[in-house]
């Protein structure tokens, strides 16, 4: 009947995320406890759904094991802030630590080359600022983001961050430039644009995923493009990415 079938989906849909979620906090729990030593003053905290895990271990060495007590934690997006807030761990930010030693965050897609989409959950700017500021940068992710070639997992394009004014004419300027399609990213009932934690518009960018595209000259030139105030690639600043699998192990890429 209709209802089983619901049903069933539904209980799929919950033994997935389960799945998703036990993957997320394996992989954030190991890159916490490879990375985070007495040494780590300043951790730089990413944002989304993997980093709930990264905060939660953190904060159970500060709490639980009286370790880390120097450690102070510079958060990437609101988001982020609420949840040293909400573990009560120390909060500093960048015009007192602007000597990050470690940053932690989750990546929407991760290349065979340790290029990054990001910017999913909207927070790619401070997450990059941050990021620019840390000796290492450490991704953490399930085992759904690992990909030989950007845009075998992530179909909804780059997110790019834009001037209010502008997303029209950067639109286009993407598109005649490198193909695809920018869109406007809009709340769920299509209300009105998503604004970021700076005030700007997010646009994503459906890139042709056929097309062999050198991110790192991409990501110059979007970012040059007047209006663009980030973009969610990341190319040469992660160290290494731990993929949490399906089958309970975690896998380690450079
Ligand atoms: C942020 O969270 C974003 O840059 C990235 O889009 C996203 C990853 O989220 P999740 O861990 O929920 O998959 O870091």
């Amino acid at each position: 009947t209709q209802a089983t079938i619901l049903t069933r989906s539904f209980c799929d849909k919950m033994d997935n995320k389960i799945l998703l979620d036990s993957a997320k906090r394996l992989a954030a729990r190991t890159a916490v406890d490879q990375w985070v030593t007495e040494d780590t003053k300043v951790l730089g905290i990413g944002s989304g759904s993997t980093v709930v895990f990264v905060v939660e271990r953190v904060a159970e060495r500060v709490w639980k094991d009286g370790a880390l007590s120097e450690l102070i934690c510079v958060p990437s997006s609101f988001q982020s802030r609420q949840l040293i807030l909400d573990h009560n761990l120390p909060l500093g930010d960048l015009d007192r630590n602007y000597k990050v030693d470690l940053y932690i965050d989750g990546a929407d897609e991760v290349d065979s080359s340790m290029v990054l989409i990001k910017g999913g959950g909207g927070c790619l700017m401070q997450e990059k600022i941050v990021a620019s500021c840390a000796k290492t940068v450490i991704i953490v992710a399930d085992y759904t983001k690992q990909s030989l070639r950007l845009g075998e997992q992530w179909c909804k394009g780059i997110p790019i961050e834009v001037s209010s004014m502008a997303y029209v004419p950067v639109k286009h300027k993407i598109e005649e430039l490198y193909g695809g399609e920018a869109q406007l990213r809009t709340a769920l009932n299509k209300a009105g644009p998503i604004v970021t934690d700076n005030g700007n518009f997010l646009m994503d960018w459906r890139f042709v995923a056929q097309r062999e595209y050198d991110w790192d000259e991409v990501n110059r030139t979007i970012s040059m493009i007047p209006g663009v105030l980030e973009t969610g690639l990341f190319v040469n600043m992660a160290a290494k990415c731990y993929f949490g699998m399906a089958n309970g192990t975690v896998k380690v890429q450079n």
